[in-house]
């Protein structure tokens, strides 16, 4: 039956299964685990053994940072280790290894990853990992171009919908924390300071804003274009100078790709904020960071053309046959600004929730001066806002990096 693993059982545990114990090497008692579990959802612990290292994931019963206030189904462990197996095909080398599931204990094995650092500390610190956003991106073409309709037959994705359609618990999740709690007064939500309350006063007072949420809700939930990662942030990146991989695949739903696509450039967008109203960009790191969204973007978009050019035919959605090969890129690029214009949407939205919200990021938690902080939060809410309700202005990525700056601090 399921029980909470206690750190001491994890070695006996991992011992039980044969591929798991070799790939560690020697005997147990010269395993060491360690609990590095600093997620809002799961208990992690990394195992180090005589071989090689482990990462040992299992879902609790509750949302780790609120427990007992929080009760939430086990179940999620189950959907993210079938999102791994269902897209590592995909993304060899952006994603660590898969090894076990164990489905009483909804216990995930996969491969350490060592000396990774997560990408939301190195943006927090200032560091530059060169390769980050195009293989961020390079993960998102491949992972969601393969599981749409343009690669997919329609049977084979529809499993995917009926499988991922039943992760409801993490659903409701980013139902209420991205979509709903944010333009509502609730107890789950928090503010900086005052000033953001005022802020967060104005949005629910949007009627305008709240219909722009309101149709991207709807995408999220009626628009099922491709297998999501669904928390695609910078605290779902693990980098080293050379190397990156995307983790933590436990919301995976079939979407609208914006959602992957979006969630991403607000984490990067936020990393920008968050370094406003300092000492000046001495080192060009903010300009650095604005730099990558357009690289991220560029790569992805090329990329899925790419994919779509190589493996177009296969699905149901857009058979390339059917296509006069000149109307082709008319197709493309129509499919490509309209994921641009979901991306800019959840871009937006993801801004605000994670402003006004209850999931705040560390990016502007490392920010001792509350102040400073409530200011670079509604200058962040101020673009999230314009993306909103004039996205005509922001036609490419070019226009919305180039935009940003008249939005923030300096
Ligand atoms: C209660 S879980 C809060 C957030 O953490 C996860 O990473 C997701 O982003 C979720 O919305
Ligand atoms: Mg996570």
């Amino acid at each position: 039956d399921y029980r909470v693993l206690q750190r001491e059982e994890i070695a006996t545990l991992l011992a039980q299964w044969p591929a798991v114990a070799a790939r560690l090497g020697g005997q147990p008692a010269q395993w060491t685990v360690q609990d590095v579990a600093d997620g809002n959802l799961n208990a992690v612990y990394l195992v180090e053994g005589p071989l090689d290292g482990l990462c040992v994931k299992q879902s609790l019963p509750y949302v780790r940072v609120a427990k007992d206030d929080w009760p939430l189904s086990v179940e999620r462990a189950y959907f993210e280790s079938a999102y791994m197996q269902r897209t590592e095909p995909f993304v060899p080398g952006l994603v660590p290894q898969f090894l076990h599931f164990d489905a009483t204990l909804r216990v995930i094995v996969m491969e350490r990853l060592q000396p990774h650092t997560i990408l939301r500390k190195s943006l927090i610190e200032g560091v530059r990992h060169a390769d980050a956003a195009r293989a961020v991106a390079d993960f998102a073409a491949a992972s969601l171009f393969h599981t749409s309709d343009i690669s997919t037959p329609f049977e084979r994705k529809f499993q995917d919908v009926a499988l991922f359609s039943q992760n409801h618990d993490l659903q409701r999740i980013t139902v209420d924390l991205v979509f709903i709690d944010p333009y509502q007064v609730h107890a789950r939500n928090r503010y900086a300071s005052p000033q953001l309350a005022a802020v967060a006063q104005s949005l629910r007072d949007d009627a305008a804003l709240k219909a722009a949420v309101a149709t991207f809700r709807n995408h999220y939930l009626a628009k099922p274009q491709a297998l999501l990662h669904g928390d695609l942030h910078s605290g779902s990146v693990m980098v080293t100078q050379t190397d990156t991989r995307v983790i933590d695949g436990e919301f995976a739903w079939v979407g609208p790709i914006g959602f992957d696509t979006g969630m991403f450039i607000a984490n990067l967008l936020m990393a920008w904020y968050a370094k406003a109203g300092h000492s000046g960009d001495t080192t060009g790191y903010r300009a650095w960071i604005l730099e990558q969204i357009a690289v991220f973007w560029q790569r992805f978009h090329a990329q899925f053309l790419a994919h779509w050019n190589t493996h177009g035919g296969r699905g149901d959605g857009y058979p390339d046959s059917h296509f006069d090969a000149t109307a082709l890129p008319t197709v493309q690029a129509a499919f490509l600004q309209d994921v641009w214009a979901d991306t800019l949407g959840f871009t937006a939205i993801e801004i605000i929730r994670r402003t006004i919200g209850f999931s705040q990021i560390a990016d502007f938690g490392a920010v001792a001066d509350v102040d400073l902080r409530a200011r670079q939060q509604a200058a962040a809410i101020a673009l999230a806002r314009d993306l909103l309700l004039h996205p005509a202005r922001y036609e490419d990525v070019q226009a919305l990096v180039s935009a940003v700056p008249a939005f923030g601090l300096h």
